[in-house]
C-alpha cells in the first residue's frame, strides 16, 4: 500500500524531471528538499527540482474522464476505448492501431502498455517520446556494444581528470550532476571541455570550449581519432583483443579528417583550440564523454554516437573508474522505457524483435498467441501514418506530441482529423489532448507508485505521498483496465506497482544466461514490502544477488556474439536538410534551465517563469543588424514547415547564421511560439531520430506597432493577437501582447480581455503614447491592469507586479502613480531573474559586483542568490567575470 505522509514522516521519492534522477523528500513545503541519503545528489536539488512542491494545486488538473468534451463515467470511457481499439483491430488489422507514450511513464506504466500492444493487441506499433530524445544513443550503443547500454556511473565524473560535454547544456539540463562536476573539478583540477555551437551556462563554464558548426561533430571526433593513432595513443591490447573493426573505422577517420586545418575550419573551431582539445584527450587517461541532444537529435546522430564510442574503444578507456563514453538522459525514466522495450523497434527486457529466440522466448513467458514479429512505426513515420489514415485509433499517454514532435502544423491537423483519439494526462488543455475523443485522468508525481531508472542504471523508487485527488487513476491501472475489457484480463490482472515490477524483473532474467546485461532477476521475488522499501541500486542485478553493478564491462566482455565491442566506420555527412537560399538560418532548439518541456507544471510557477516570461529567440548581433531586427524587439521565424514569432534577445553566444529558440512554448500559453511548428521532420536513419536542433530557416522582423501588458487572476488564451504569451506570475498571470495594428486598436484589443470594467480607472498619455487601465474590486485592491505603449515603449513593470501581488487595498497616492506603473519612490531595477529560488535579478547582481561583491560565495553572503540549488552559478561566474575591474597589465 501507499506510504502517506500522514505522520509527518517524509517520504524518500524521486523527483520526475530530468534523468539525473534526484532522490527527494516527498510533500508540499515551499521548497522541496533533496534526499541527503540518495547516491545521486546527496541531498542537493535544483531550481525545478526544489519548485515541487508548488506543482501539487488542483487547480489546472484533470480530475474525471472526459468523452467528447464532456465529464464522463470510467466505465464509459474504457468501454469505448476497448471497442474501439478492438473493432480498429478487426476490421483492419492490429498494425491499424498505436500507442505513443512516453519516458515520464513509470516502468511499471510502460511494461503494461509495452506488452498489450507487443503481447495482446499483436502490433509492433508503440512508440514513445524517447524516439525524439534517446533513439540515437540506444542505436548508437547497439551497434557498438550489442546492447543498449551505458557503461558509466556518476561516480566516474567525481574520478575523470577530463570531462568532454558534447552538444549538451549540463548546466542548465542536468544541473546536480554539473554541480558534481564543477565540485570534482573544485577539488582535484579536472579539465571541463563543452563542444557546442552555442556559448551556453556549460561553455561559459567550461575550461575549453568549441564553438562547432552544428552538424560537425563525426568530423570532429574523426579528427581525433586520427589524432590519437598519430601520436601512439591506441591501446593495441584492448583493440585487439577485445574489438572489432578498428583499422577500418581509423581508414575512414583519416581519409575524412586528413589534417588540423581542414578540420578546424569546417568544424568553425579555432585552430589552436581544437589542437588544444586534441592533446588534452590524447594525454588524459581518466576522460568521460558526455553526450546529449546536440549528438542525439540530428540526421547524423548514431554516427555522432559511434565516432565518440570509437575513441573511447580505441583508447580502452571504458570500463574503469573515471572514464568512458556517458549518454546523459534526458527524461527522468528515457532508460526505464528502453528497459522494458517501449521503443517500436524493440521487444521487452532487452530482447529484439529480429531474433527468433527472443521472439519464442517472449511469448512463452507472456503466454500469449498474438505476440507482434516485426518492428512498428517509429514516432516521425506513426504521425505520418495518422495524417494518412493508415492509424484509425491512437493513445498518446504522457506525451504533448503536437507540441514536441517536428513538423508540428502536420501532427496537430493528423490528430484533429484522426478516427479515434485517446489522451492519458495530469492536465486537460494540452495541445495535444484539446483534440482527444476520450480523455484519462492520470495521476500525477506524488500521487503514484513504481520506479524509474536514471542515466548511471540506478533504479529509484517513486513514492505516492499524497491520496489519488478527483477520479484519477495512476497510468497502469488505466491501461490494464483497458486490457481487461479488450479480452486478456488474465495476462493484466495486476494487483499494484510491484506486482508488474516483479513480473518484469523476472521477464528479463527468463532464460538469459548471461546473454542480455540487462538483467534483474535479483529483483524478482521482492514482496511488497520490500518494493516499497527498497533502496536505489544500478542494475544489472542478477538473481541471488541485490546489490548493483556501478560500472559495465569491467571483465572487458561485450554482449555481441563474439565478445567483441564493435568499431563503426563512420563518415561526416551534412545535415539532411541543408541551408540555402530562401532558408539561410540554422534554427537550433532546446531548453531553458527553469522550465521542463511543455510547462504543463513548472510553468504554473511563478518564480520559475521569472527567468524567461515568454519565448524568446537569440541570435547574433550581426544577423540582428543585417535583418533590421532590434534587442527586445519581435522575430518571425519561418521554415518550409511553418512559423513562429518570438521576443528577441540579442548576443555574441550565438554564432552568425544560426539562431535559438527554447522548446518549451505551446499553444497553451503563447500564439506562435511553439517551436514544434517549424522544426523539420528529417530523421536519423538508423535511430529514426528526429533532427530537432537543424532546421533551415529564414527571419524576418516582426514589426510590432504596440506592445502590452496585461495583468489578470485568471489563465486562459486571448484571442485575436498578432502576438501573446501567457506567464504565471505572484498572485496570477502576466499576458505579453504586441500586434502590426496601430496602436489605438490595440488598446481596444487589450481592454477586451479585461474581465469588468466596474471601478476601472483609465488614463491615456498621448505624449508618450501610453495607454494604462486598472480596475480594482469593491475593497479598493487592483484584480486586473493593462499598459499599452509603443514598441519598447512599457515602463518596467516591477511595481506594478507587486501591487497585483500583495491583493491589498490601493492607497488614494498610490491611484495616481498607479497609472504611471512607476512606484511612490523609485526602486532601482531588479532586471531578469537569475536566481530563481530567491528571485534575484541580473541587474542586481552586477550592481553588487560592481560594488566590489567579488566572487560567488560574497554574492551568495549579500544577496543570497546561488545559495539554494546552485543552477545559477556558471551565470554567477560569468557575471562576475563580465563586470571584474580589468586588471591593469
Ligand atoms: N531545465 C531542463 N532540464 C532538462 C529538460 C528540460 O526540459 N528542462 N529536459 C530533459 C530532457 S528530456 C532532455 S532530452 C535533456 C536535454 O539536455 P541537453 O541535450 O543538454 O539540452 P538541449 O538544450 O536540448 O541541447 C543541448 C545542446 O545541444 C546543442 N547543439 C545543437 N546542435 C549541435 C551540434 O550539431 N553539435 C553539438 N555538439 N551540439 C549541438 C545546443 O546548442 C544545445 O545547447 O534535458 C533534460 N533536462
Ligand atoms: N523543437 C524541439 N522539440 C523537442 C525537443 C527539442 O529539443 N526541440 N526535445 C524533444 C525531447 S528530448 C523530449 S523528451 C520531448 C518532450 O516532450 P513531451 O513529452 O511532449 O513534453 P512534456 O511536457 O514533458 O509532456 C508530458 C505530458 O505528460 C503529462 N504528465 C505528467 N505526468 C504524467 C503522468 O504521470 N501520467 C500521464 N499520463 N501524464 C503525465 C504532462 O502534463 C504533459 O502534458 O520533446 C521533444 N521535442
Ligand atoms: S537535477 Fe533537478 S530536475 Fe534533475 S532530477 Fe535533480 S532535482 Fe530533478
Ligand atoms: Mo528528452
Amino acid at each position: 500500500m501507499t506510504a502517506h505522509s500522514a505522520d509527518h514522516e517524509p517520504v524518500r521519492t524521486t523527483c520526475p524531471y530530468c534523468g539525473t534522477g534526484c532522490g527527494v523528500l516527498g510533500g508540499p513545503a515551499p521548497m522541496t528538499p533533496g534526499d541527503p541519503e540518495h547516491p545521486t545528489n546527496f541531498g542537493r536539488v535544483c531550481a525545478k527540482g526544489s519548485a515541487l512542491g508548488e506543482t501539487l494545486g488542483l487547480e489546472n488538473r484533470l480530475l474525471h474522464p472526459m468523452v467528447g468534451g464532456r465529464r464522463a463515467s470510467w466505465d464509459e470511457a474504457l468501454d469505448l476505448t476497448a471497442r474501439r481499439f478492438a473493432e480498429a483491430v478487426e476490421k483492419h488489422g492490429p498494425d491499424s492501431v498505436a500507442f505513443y507514450v512516453s519516458g515520464q511513464l513509470l516502468t511499471e506504466d510502460y511494461y503494461v502498455a509495452n506488452k498489450l500492444m507487443k503481447g495482446f493487441i499483436g502490433s509492433g506499433n508503440i512508440d514513445t517520446n524517447s524516439r525524439l530524445c534517446m533513439a540515437s544513443s540506444v542505436a548508437g550503443h547497439r551497434r557498438a556494444f550489442g546492447e543498449d547500454l551505458v557503461p558509466c556511473s556518476y561516480e566516474d565524473l567525481d574520478e575523470a581528470d577530463l570531462v568532454v560535454l558534447v552538444g549538451s547544456n549540463a548546466a542548465w539540463c542536468h544541473p546536480i550532476l554539473f554541480r558534481r562536476l564543477t565540485d570534482a573539478r573544485a577539488r582535484r583540477g579536472t579539465k571541463i571541455v563543452a563542444i557546442d555551437p552555442r556559448r551556453t551556462a556549460t561553455a561559459a563554464d567550461a575550461d575549453l570550449f568549441l564553438p562547432v558548426q552544428p552538424g560537425t561533430d563525426v568530423l570532429l571526433f574523426n579528427g581525433l581519432l586520427a589524432h590519437l593513432a598519430r601520436v601512439g595513443r591506441i591501446d593495441r591490447d584492448f583493440v585487439s583483443e577485445h574489438t572489432n573493426g578498428f583499422e577500418d573505422a581509423l581508414a575512414k577517420a583519416q581519409s575524412d579528417a586528413p589534417e588540423f586545418y581542414a578540420i578546424a575550419e569546417e568544424c568553425g573551431v579555432p585552430f589552436d583550440d581544437l589542437v588544444a582539445f586534441y592533446d588534452l584527450f590524447a594525454a588524459t587517461e581518466r576522460t568521460v564523454t558526455v553526450y546529449s541532444q546536440g549528438v542525439n537529435q540530428s540526421s547524423r546522430g548514431t554516427d555522432k554516437v559511434n565516432a565518440i564510442i570509437n575513441c573511447h574503444l580505441a583508447t580502452g578507456r571504458i570500463g574503469h573508474a573515471g572514464m568512458g563514453p556517458f549518454s546523459f538522459t534526458g527524461q527522468p525514466n528515457a532508460m526505464g522505457g528502453r528497459e522494458v522495450g517501449g521503443l517500436a523497434n524493440q521487444l521487452a527486457a532487452h530482447m529484439t524483435l529480429e531474433n527468433p529466440a527472443d521472439l519464442d522466448r517472449v511469448q512463452r513467458f507472456w503466454k500469449t498467441q498474438k505476440l507482434a514479429t516485426a518492428s512498428g512505426l517509429k514516432a516521425v513515420d506513426m504521425f505520418d501514418a495518422l495524417a494518412d489514415g493508415r492509424i484509425k485509433a491512437l493513445w498518446v499517454m504522457g506525451t504533448n506530441p503536437a507540441a514536441s514532435m517536428p513538423n508540428g502544423n502536420q501532427v496537430r491537423k493528423a490528430l484533429a482529423n484522426c478516427d479515434f483519439l485517446v489522451v492519458s494526462d495530469c492536465v486537460p488543455g494540452t495541445d495535444t489532448a484539446r483534440h482527444a475523443d476520450v480523455l484519462f485522468p492520470a495521476a500525477g508525481w506524488g500521487e503514484k507508485d513504481g520506479t524509474v531508472t536514471n542515466s548511471e542504471r540506478r533504479i529509484s523508487r517513486q513514492r505516492a505521498f499524497m491520496p489519488l485527488p478527483g477520479e484519477t487513476r495512476p497510468d497502469w491501472r488505466i491501461v490494464c483496465d483497458v486490457a481487461q475489457r479488450m479480452g486478456f484480463g488474465e495476462a493484466f490482472g495486476f494487483r499494484n506497482a510491484a506486482s508488474i515490477f516483479r513480473e518484469h524483473a523476472a521477464l528479463s532474467a527468463f532464460e538469459n544466461h548471461g546473454e542480455r546485461v540487462f538483467d534483474i532477476g535479483g529483483l524478482a521475488d521482492l514482496t511488497d514490502h520490500e518494493f516499497e522499501a527498497l533502496k536505489p541500486v544500478q542494475w544489472p542485478v542478477p538473481a541471488g544477488q541485490r546489490a548493483g553493478t556501478a560500472r559495465l564491462f569491467c571483465d572487458r566482455r561485450f554482449p555481441t556474439p563474439d565478445g567483441r565491442a564493435r568499431f563503426i566506420a563512420v563518415g561526416q555527412q551534412a545535415p539532411a536538410n541543408a541551408t540555402g537560399q530562401g532558408h539561410p538560418v540554422v534554427l537550433n532548439t532546446g531548453r531553458l534551465r527553469d522550465q521542463w518541456h511543455t510547462m504543463t507544471r513548472t510553468g504554473e510557477v511563478a518564480r520559475l517563469m521569472a527567468q524567461a516570461p515568454e519565448p524568446v529567440l537569440e541570435l547574433n548581433p550581426a544577423d540582428a543588424i543585417s535583418l533590421g531586427i532590434a534587442d527586445g524587439g519581435f522575430a518571425e521565424v519561418s521554415s518550409a514547415w511553418g512559423r513562429a514569432v518570438a521576443r528577441v534577445r540579442v548576443t555574441t553566444d550565438q554564432t552568425k547564421g544560426q539562431a535559438f529558440l527554447p522548446m518549451h512554448w505551446t499553444d497553451d500559453v503563447t500564439a506562435h511560439g511553439s517551436p514544434g511548428r517549424v522544426a523539420n521532420p528529417a530523421c536519423d536513419a538508423v535511430s529514426g531520430q528526429p533532427e530537432l536542433k537543424h532546421t533551415p530557416a529564414r527571419l524576418a522582423p516582426f514589426a510590432a506597432r504596440w506592445e502590452g501588458l496585461f495583468l489578470s487572476r485568471r489563465r486562459f488564451r486571448p484571442r485575436g493577437f498578432g502576438y501573446w504569451a501567457r506567464s504565471a506570475v505572484p498572485g496570477g498571470y502576466a499576458y505579453r501582447l504586441a500586434g502590426l495594428e496601430p496602436a489605438g486598436e490595440g488598446i481596444v484589443l487589450g481592454l477586451s480581455l479585461m474581465a469588468s470594467q466596474n471601478g476601472l480607472l483609465d488614463y491615456h498619455d498621448r505624449q508618450r503614447g501610453l495607454f494604462r487601465a486598472a480596475a480594482l474590486d469593491d475593497g479598493g485592491a487592483m484584480t486586473e491592469c493593462l499598459m499599452v505603449g509603443g514598441p519598447a515603449g512599457l515602463p518596467d513593470p516591477v511595481w506594478l507586479m507587486e501591487l497585483f501581488a500583495d491583493r491589498r487595498v490601493v492607497t488614494a497616492g498610490e491611484r495616481r502613480v498607479l497609472l504611471g506603473a512607476r512606484s511612490v519612490t523609485p526602486q532601482p531595477s531588479e532586471g531578469r531573474i537569475v536566481c530563481s529560488c530567491f528571485g534575484v535579478g541580473e541587474e542586481r547582481i552586477r550592481r553588487a559586483i560592481r560594488d566590489g561583491v567579488g566572487d560567488t560565495a560574497a554574492l551568495g553572503r549579500v544577496l543570497k542568490c546561488g545559495t539554494n540549488c546552485g543552477s545559477c552559478l556558471p551565470e554567477l561566474r560569468d557575471l562576475v567575470s563580465q563586470e571584474a575591474p580589468a586588471v591593469p597589465a
